[in-house]
Parts: C-alpha cells; sequence; structure tokens
C-alpha cells in the first residue's frame, strides 16, 4: 500500500506484513505512525483475501516506545483534544489474526502495541519492559490492563514499578509471548505460521479469536453463552459443510471464507 509515511506494507499469498519504518529512532511511535499502523491494519482487515496481519519493525529493534520528543510537551488538555487513544482502541476491534514479530527492544508503548498482537514471535535478545515510571508517568494505552490479564497482578506491578528489562525467556515464561526463534529466522517462522492460519477456514478463526477475547471479561457462564452463539453461528457457513464433507470423503477441504 502507498502513500504511509512511517510504516511499510507489503502482501505475500494471503498474509499483510506492516513493518514500523522508523529504524533510526528504534522506530519509536510518534502519533502519525499509530494512525498509519491502524489505517493499514483495518484496511487489511476487510480485503477477503487476507487471512492474517504480521506486524513488525525495521531495523534492530521493534520499538523503543512513544516518541518522547513529540510527547515531551503534552499537557492533559492537548492528550484529551488530540484524543489518540481513540486510535489505539481500534486495535481491539481487528477480527484477523495479528502476529507479532517483534526483536531488540520492546518498550513502553511498543511494548503496548505488541500486546494489541494475538500471537508473539521473538527472536532470542529480546527485551520488553515498561519504562514509563522513570519517566514519571505510566503506560496509559493498555499495559496496565493487558499485562495484569496475561501475567497476573503480582507480576504486573513488579514490571511496571520496577522498568526492569524483561528477557525473551522470561516473558516465555509468563505467557507474553508464544515462541523465541533465532533472529535470522524471525520472519521465515513467522510467515510458517502466518501461512500455516492462511490454510485454516477464516470464520473459524475469527468466531474463536472473539469469544477467547469474551474469555478475558467475561465470568464463565456468560462467556460459555457467548462461545454457543459463536458455535451455532458456524454451522450457518459454506465452511462448515465443506470442512465435514471433506472429512467424509476423505480429501482436503477448500474453504471459501463463507
Ligand atoms: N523516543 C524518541 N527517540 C528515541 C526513543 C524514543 N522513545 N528511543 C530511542 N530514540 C532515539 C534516540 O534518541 C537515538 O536518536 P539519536 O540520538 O541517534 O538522534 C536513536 O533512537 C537510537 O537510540 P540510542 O542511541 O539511545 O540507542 P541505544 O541502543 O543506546 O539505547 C534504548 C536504546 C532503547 C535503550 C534507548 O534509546 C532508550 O532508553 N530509549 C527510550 C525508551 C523509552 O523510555 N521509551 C518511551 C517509554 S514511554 C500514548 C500512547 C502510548 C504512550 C504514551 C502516550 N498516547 C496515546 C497519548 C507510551 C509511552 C511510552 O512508550
Amino acid at each position: 500500500m502507498n502513500g504511509f509515511e512511517f510504516i511499510e506494507t507489503t502482501l505475500t499469498g494471503n498474509t499483510a506484513v506492516i513493518e514500523l519504518n522508523r529504524p533510526r529512532q528504534l522506530n519509536s511511535l510518534n502519533r502519525k505512525m499509530v494512525s498509519e499502523i491502524i489505517t493499514a491494519m483495518e484496511k487489511f482487515d476487510r480485503e477477503e483475501d487476507i487471512r492474517a496481519i504480521v506486524l513488525t519493525g525495521r531495523g534492530r529493534s521493534f520499538s523503543a516506545g512513544a516518541d518522547i520528543d513529540e510527547m515531551m510537551g503534552d499537557d492533559p488538555i492537548s492528550l484529551e483534544l488530540l484524543n489518540q487513544f481513540a486510535d489505539w482502541d481500534r486495535f481491539s476491534l481487528i477480527k484477523k489474526p495479528i502476529i507479532g514479530a517483534v526483536k531488540g527492544f520492546v518498550l513502553g508503548g511498543g511494548f503496548e502495541l505488541a500486546l494489541c498482537c494475538d500471537i508473539l514471535i521473538a527472536a532470542s535478545g529480546t527485551e520488553f519492559s515498561f519504562p514509563e515510571a522513570g519517566l514519571g508517568v505510566m503506560p496509559g494505552a493498555g499495559g496496565t490492563q493487558r499485562l495484569t490479564k496475561l501475567v497476573g497482578r503480582t507480576k504486573a506491578l513488579e514490571w511496571l514499578w520496577t522498568g526492569e528489562r524483561i528477557s525473551a525467556e522470561t516473558a516465555l515464561k509468563h505467557g507474553v509471548i508464544n515462541k523465541i526463534v533465532a533472529p535470522e529466522l524471525l520472519m521465515e517462522e513467522t510467515m510458517k505460521f502466518a501461512n500455516r492460519l492462511a490454510t485454516q477456514p477464516p470464520l473459524s478463526l475469527r468466531l474463536i479469536k472473539d469469544s477467547v477475547n469474551k474469555a478475558v471479561d467475561y465470568p464463565l457462564y456468560e462467556g460459555m453463552q457467548y462461545e454457543r452463539k459463536n458455535f451455532y453461528l458456524l454451522f450457518a457457513s459454506q465452511d462448515q459443510k465443506e470442512g465435514m464433507k471433506a472429512f467424509v470423503e476423505k480429501r482436503k477441504p477448500d474453504y471459501t471464507g463463507k
């Protein structure tokens, strides 16, 4: 897709790749970049042929957080008027799988952006941290909420209060990331994972994501009622018929996403 200043987008088969492209500033996130990322993501989310979205960063790091030069002059009124969190809220509405391929530093807003991904694959040596407290602020784009839901209150407070660097191994141990790979294999392994998802019926993936997201917020019984509606809905799809017919006929299914 053309016309972006701070990201690059490419298509490989059924996977769209969004690459943060401010490597000299370690992909620190300015406002325009965040707006470009979500704009591209929403476009790919609507395109029928795209089955997965990969988010990565050019250069040695995924992202060193919000652009401090841009942010340092902010005040509560400018923040309220800019309403930039509205852009961040839109990440929660993306329905297709988002796979983050991260490396180097994943800090602050960069960590919050990574936590908006559904699956995270990290190069060995990747370091995660929320350094906000050390700057006199705190994460405000979902960091305290998403991290706590992932790792629990105890670890979240430790990491958020101290801003300590969390190794890829520790992140894996606490369920923050899915996998660690050698740096030179990061994109290859990520694309392999994305291609695997591309062979699955997209409506199933979509409603599984929707149901799993509800599990994070809903009590068990309400979550199970919600899950059941999505389960019923899939029986209205052509892919349910195709999947089960192909099984009975002992052949590979040909999914259309309908
Ligand atoms: N902002 C601006 N520039 C940055 C940057 C950042 N966050 N991080 C790195 N850079 C720039 C450096 O200034 C340097 O630029 P030059 O001096 O070459 O011009 C270049 O990137 C390379 O960085 P270093 O020379 O420092 O490289 P090192 O390997 O020595 O160190 C480092 C890498 C990542 C440890 C270090 O650069 C660093 O500590 N960076 C800052 C990390 C940080 O504190 N990040 C911000 C956290 S606060 C919001 C939404 C979200 C947020 C806020 C608001 N709204 C919706 C309103 C999120 C807030 C945060 O992320």
